[in-house]
């Protein structure tokens, strides 16, 4: 395995030149194990990565330390199979959510992702309302949203589903997939797989996003677990975010499931989700209407008239009206946001490089 088979090219190498210069190596973190710790690969293989002393002095925010699929550079510490960390490259995406806890915190979900899959579960887990928020959080990362509708086998409608899902989603496109019986898999692996691009798989615990990855690229590589009969709650399977290589040399990005997305510097990833209520809002009478009862609204004039959907529009209302923090001030720098989903105890006993079938 060389670098380039997990994405390194030319521009990549552009940037990190003055680091070369300076006796860094470039790496991709592959999983975060736990604060600090990082499994990165090299282009001589994989190996743990610290962030020491003089990562702190330089990286103040939360969202400057490393994320899974980030591009960094380390320097290798002599006959080990240990680095250093020292820089990590600007992202091209980067999926964000807020930290659980009351402090305003960046968490960055995965780093430099081409595509993210929002997985729902055609059970009783089923949401319509996580999907748009979900796709809120896509449009700000940059990458691609998709969004999966998994476990059809046991939905009598999953089709009329996917055309309600679509209506509260334009522009983006929506999939039917069962695990089970492979339904629509084949398709999605022609369309999204591909050599050197990085997808991640995001979504509540138990709806199938370890399975997906599985059926689609991995050959089982990764371990999935039981839904609760009663609920089809998940029970929280994958542990912590990881980057595997697949057979068809894509990369994939697997999550622990997440209860609730807190949303992150949301502005713009409403307004991006929601162009056609934007679009609509530039026709409004007055530039600061309210879209409620104002005279000239072309808001509430499309939702008269059917052109925009009435739970569209909610949504919009309540994703704008949600209080985010656009520039957290961090006080130290130990606030970190890539904490590791990780298991404690199993803090260091398990050596790293069986990791991926170690979260059992
Ligand atoms: N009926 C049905 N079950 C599925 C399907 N896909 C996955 N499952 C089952 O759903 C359960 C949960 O699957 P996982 O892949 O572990 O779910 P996950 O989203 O990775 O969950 P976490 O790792 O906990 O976040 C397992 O028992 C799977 O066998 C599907 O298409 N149909
Ligand atoms: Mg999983
Ligand atoms: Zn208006």
């Amino acid at each position: 395995m060389t670098l380039a088979d997990y994405g390194w090219n030319e521009a990549l190498a552009l940037v990190f030149a003055p680091h070369a210069m300076a006796g860094l190596e470039p790496a991709r973190v592959v999983c975060e194990l736990r604060r600090n710790f990082y499994a990165v690969q090299t282009e001589a293989g994989e190996v743990l990565a610290e962030c020491g002393g003089g990562f702190f002095h330089i990286a103040k925010k939360s969202d400057q330390f490393p994320a899974v699929g980030d591009w960094v550079g380390v320097k290798k510490r002599g006959g080990e199979p240990r680095a250093d960390l020292h820089v990590v490259l600007p992202r091209k995406t980067k999926f964000s959510r807020r930290a659980s806890g009351s402090e305003e915190i960046e968490q960055i979900v995965a780093a430099n992702i081409d595509t993210v899959f929002l997985v729902s579960g055609l059970d009783q887990n089923f949401n319509p309302k996580r999907i748009q928020r979900f796709l809120v959080a896509a449009k700000e990362s940059g990458a691609e949203a998709v969004v999966l509708l998994n476990k059809s086998d046991v939905c009598d409608n999953a089709e009329d589903v996917r055309k309600e899902i679509q209506v509260l989603v334009p522009g983006v496109p929506v999939h039917i997939t069962s695990t089970l019986t492979r339904k629509g898999l084949k398709a999605l692996a022609a369309t999204y797989v591909q050599p050197g691009r990085t997808l991640a798989f995001i979504g509540s615990s138990g709806v199938g996003k370890s399975s997906l990855i599985n059926a689609l690229v991995c050959d089982e590589a990764l371990p999935t677990g039981e839904v609760r009969e009663k609920d089809s709650k998940g029970r929280h399977t994958t542990t912590r975010r990881e980057l595997v290589i697949a057979p068809s040399g894509a990369l994939v990005i697997d999550t622990p499931g997440m209860r609730e997305l807190q949303l992150w510097g949301v502005e713009d990833g409403v307004e991006d989700a929601f162009a056609d209520i934007k679009a609509l809002a530039l026709q409004c009478r007055f530039t600061n209407c309210g879209h409620t009862n104002e005279p000239g609204c072309a808001v509430q004039a499309a939702l008269k008239s059917g052109g925009l959907v009435a739970q569209r529009f909610e949504s919009y209302r309540k994703l704008k009206a949600e209080k985010v923090a656009a520039t957290p001030a961090l006080k130290k720098p130990s606030a970190l946001a890539s904490k590791p989903g990780w298991n404690k105890k199993n803090e260091g006993t398990k050596p790293f490089r069986h990791r991926f079938h170690s979260d059992d």
